[in-house]
């Protein structure tokens, strides 16, 4: 049966283990959005994990939406994430970046020149977001021209071969969390007309442009993507999630990507949305890649999941801010360190890279 501590071969990476570090907004970023050296001192204390994937990044200065999140389009940012990556690869870890858009999450003050976010639509999200004043209302976005998607990819394209010049071992693209791909996936949110709107098909063109412009550049087996179906964070649920998420899947699955990674439930919240059902097995039967599993698992949960083949990895979000030694934790039945959750976003070393590990 399989474990939490057994290896395992996922597109191009070995893993030592099924151990998974989600990806996780900080906020500490230097100015020009580039990782400094607390970033890299925080992911070398967590590099026990069988992979980490690296927090979301925006693509470009139009893809932010956040304070202080770190890029990767410069060459500084390129130059500052290799020190992450080395640091990662020096403890025997294996690392990978999440590419972010963050489409109509945003605001002006942001973004370059003061811009409007870009989306699918123009109606702007009932949301916030974190800015230099502290939390406010996102900005109304200006839907995107079909002819400005050529650029948004190559932006990907750039963003996945930056990350491999920074030392990745791989990319995962961010469709989740109701962020700029899931803005086009969702009826509830694109309301476009044309080759990008409409239809499932069409709603999932983008997605399916972004994977093969990464897949070409970097190949599939060095990336993975991430998805939400019942995930309501910005954005009201798609009206068949079912079908919709079961199309992307019938199209991802005959590329061979690294491994698809799935937000069961409510990010960050329940597990089981009341009212809400949703076949996530029906998913991973017509994926049949590597199945990585997200969203408030404990050891007892991670363990029958494994042992029942209905997932091959478990990636860990908060117990591995707390925990960096979370696999040893894990391994030993060890309790575990609380989260100081008023220091998730932003700030210093309180709270990021200064939580024990076992003596
Ligand atoms: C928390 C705060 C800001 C951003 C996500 C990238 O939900 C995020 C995020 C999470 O995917």
């Amino acid at each position: 049966m399989t474990t939490l501590f057994d290896p395992i071969q996922v597109g191009d990476l070995q893993l030592a283990n099924r151990i998974v570090m989600a990806p996780l907004t900080r906020n500490r970023a230097l100015p020009g959005n580039i990782p400094g050296p607390l970033t890299v001192e925080y992911y070398r204390q967590r590099a026990t994990a069988g992979l980490i994937v690296a927090e979301a990044s925006p693509i470009s200065p139009t893809a932010q939406g956040y304070l202080d999140t770190p890029g990767i389009w410069s060459d500084a940012q390129v130059q500052a994430w290799q020190q992450v990556t080395q640091a990662v690869h020096a403890e025997g870890g294996k690392i990978v970046l999440q590419l972010w858009h963050v489409g109509r999450i945003s605001h002006t003050s942001l973004l370059p020149d003061g811009e409007q976010p870009v989306s699918s639509t123009n109606q702007t999200a009932k949301a916030s977001t974190f800015t230099r004043d502290g939390f406010v209302p996102v900005s109304a976005p200006r839907a995107l021209r079909d002819d400005e998607i050529p650029g948004l990819i190559n932006d990907y394209r750039r963003a996945a071969r930056n990350a491999i010049a920074a030392g990745f071992d791989g990319v995962e693209i961010h469709a989740a969390n109701t962020y700029l791909i899931e803005q086009f996936l969702r009826d509830s949110v694109n309301d476009r007309t044309g080759p990008y709107g409409g239809s499932i098909e069409n709603r999932t063109r983008l997605l399916l442009e972004v994977v093969d412009a990464v897949v070409g550049e970097i190949g599939a087996g060095r990336t993975g993507i991430r998805l939400s179906p019942m995930t309501t964070f910005t954005a009201p649920l798609d009206s068949n999630p079912q079908a919709l998420y079961g199309h992307v899947v019938e199209k991802l699955a005959p590329i061979g990507l690294a491994y698809l990674h799935v937000i069961e439930g409510e990010t960050g919240g329940t597990r089981t949305p009341e009212g809400k059902a949703f076949d996530y097995e029906a998913l991973h039967k017509a994926f049949k890649g590597t199945w990585m599993v997200n969203n408030g698992y404990k050891k007892e949960l991670a363990t029958s999941v494994l042992a029942s083949g209905q997932a091959d990895l478990i990636a860990f979000g908060r117990l591995f801010i707390s925990n960096p030694d979370l696999v040893r934790r894990l391994r030993e039945g060890a309790e575990f360190n609380a989260l100081q959750a008023d220091k998730l976003y932003g700030g210093g070393a309180a709270g990021y890279t200064d939580y024990p590990t076992l003596a």
